[in-house]
């Protein structure tokens, strides 16, 4: 009987990506599979928070003096655990911890890639049964195999990511990435515990019908984009405006909405927060990266995120990313240079 290989699972699809290019190591596939592991722990613990005592702060504040939920905290461990003790991870940066890790054991020393990722986005959602997500980046180290990482081989500009992609726990849980030659997604089958591909080869649409953008600031925004946001609120706008705006307070979720229907996500600079909310590394470069293979574009207002030379693990970076239609029309206004 011939095995049903239509729908592939995450760990037939990597190692089918081995096979297809033998020079491959495989490597980045055994990290793609452990992250996958981890999401599977986490998504556990996310689908029963409201029943058992994981709900609520943990009493602590972490590195960005954010109240820290115990979820956040699990959610960092597995990610940590599965890839320090793997074989393909030298070592890991997180939303949740102030430095860098160097796993600095001889066989991580071995590997060539590090990891960045938030493992819970959004986590204020969680109380309220809202979608929260994880988000990882892949790049390859640019210091010698052999010895323990350093700050450089994190320190990247986000076009160096060799993979990135995130897991987000909505009504299904899903588990999307891109490495240079496209975008895949995969859905959680409980009845076999596996990622199944669910969404091959995503495109971005060119327009959507959504905007995304926490109004509550608005009259703190460039005057560009308050014009842009008021442009998207009028029959004006290309594509058969009005747009509708759709809001999650989790950018898992609201980028997620707008690569599968198209859309734009904005988290501007304001007067009192010119460099805005979402942090570079492990927010804002994965999304670009993913954004841009599936046709979309990402920036800052001025430069494109994928190219921002960084300065440190937990820099915060303005934000638009969306369907290229969208962000052209954005671009128009900001380049009339309304202030
Ligand atoms: P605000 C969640 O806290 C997060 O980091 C992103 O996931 C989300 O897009 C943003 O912050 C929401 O921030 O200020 O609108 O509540």
């Amino acid at each position: 009987m011939l095995v049903n290989r239509k729908v592939q699972t995450l760990d037939e699809f990597t190692i089918q990506q081995m096979r297809d290019f033998p020079n491959a190591t495989g490597e980045l596939a055994n990290l793609l599979r452990d992250i996958g592991l981890a999401a599977k722990r986490i998504n556990v613990e996310v689908n029963k928070a409201g029943l058992v005592d994981i709900l609520g702060e943990a009493g602590q504040v972490n590195v960005q003096g954010e109240d820290v939920k115990k979820l956040d905290i699990y959610s960092n461990n597995q990610l940590m655990g599965v890839l320090k003790h793997g074989i393909s991870c030298a070592g890991i940066a997180s939303e949740e911890i102030d430095d860098f890790i160097a796993f600095n054991d001889p066989v991580s020393n071995q590997s060539k890639y590090v990891c960045m990722f938030d493992p819970l986005d959004g986590s204020g959602n969680i109380d309220v049964n809202v979608s929260i997500g994880t988000i990882f980046g892949v790049y390859r180290r640019v210091t010698p195999i052999g010895t323990p990482v350093t700050k450089e081989d994190f320190l990247q500009q986000g076009k160096k990511q060799i993979a990135a992609g995130y897991i987000v726990y909505g009504s299904s849980t899903m588990l999307v990435y891109a490495t240079r030659r496209g975008v895949n997604g995969f859905t959680l089958d409980p009845s076999i515990g596996e990622f199944t591909m669910s969404h091959p080869s995503i495109q971005i649409p060119e327009f959507g019908q959504t905007y995304s953008v926490n109004h509550g600031n608005f009259f703190k925004y460039p005057k560009a984009v308050q014009q842009y946001i008021t442009h998207c609120q009028k029959k004006e706008a290309s594509n058969g405006g009005p747009y509708t705006q759709r809001y999650l307070g989790c950018m898992v979720a609201d980028v997620h909405r707008c690569l599968i229907k198209g859309g734009i996500f904005m988290y501007p600079g304001t007067t009192n927060k010119p460099e805005g909310k979402l942090r570079l590394m492990y927010e804002c470069n994965p999304f670009a990266f993913i954004v841009e293979v599936a046709g979309g574009t990402a920036s800052n207002g001025k430069d494109r995120i994928l190219d921002i030379e960084p300065n440190s693990l937990h820099q915060r970076s303005p934000i638009f990313i969306g369907s290229k239609g969208m962000m052209a029309e954005l671009h128009e206004f900001i380049n009339k240079g309304v202030e």
